[in-house]
């Protein structure tokens, strides 16, 4: 495993951004601003695997839309590398509603609506581990 320069988060290129052929784009947004790649794949998760993941949002009312949009589509599950990558991460993703994201982020520039939203991102260090290994394995982690 390579020395570890910062701390990790963990982020999902969303199905719609997939859908919009957005993953290239997100990516070099990724890594331009400084984020060092150390796990990655494509994955299209199941309803299980979905509600699992959100298992933190089941009693929200839009756990059902939440999970069946996730579980619609493939998308990009990444570990994320940077001095103070939870937040910086979420920075970059900006506001859960587009609409009220800041210019230059991700989900304003990719978003549609406060559901679909184009990116996840780990909200704590500890979720951000907690995430990493629901998606990935020990030896994933490069
Ligand atoms: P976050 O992704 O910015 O951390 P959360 O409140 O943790 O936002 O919500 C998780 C995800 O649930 C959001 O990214 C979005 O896809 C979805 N979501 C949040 N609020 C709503 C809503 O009011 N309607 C539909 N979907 C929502
Ligand atoms: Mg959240």
């Amino acid at each position: 495993m390579a020395e570890q320069v910062g701390t990790l988060t963990f982020g999902i290129i969303k199905p719609d951004a997939v859908r919009a052929g957005k993953i290239g784009q997100i990516i070099a947004r990724i890594t331009d601003s400084g984020f060092h790649l150390r796990a990655m794949k494509l994955i299209h998760m199941t309803r299980r695997e979905a509600e699992g993941f959100y298992a933190i949002h089941r009693e929200r009312p839009f756990f059902g839309e939440l999970t069946e949009f996730m579980s619609g589509g493939p998308c990009v599950v990444m570990a994320l590398e940077k001095d103070g990558a939870v937040r910086a991460w979420r920075d970059l993703m900006g506001a859960t509603n587009p609409a009220q994201a800041e210019e230059g982020t991700l989900r304003k520039e990719f978003g549609a609506s406060v559901g679909e939203n184009a990116v996840h991102g780990s909200d704590s260090e500890e979720n951000a581990r907690l995430e990493i290994s629901y998606f990935f394995s020990q030896i994933e982690l490069v």
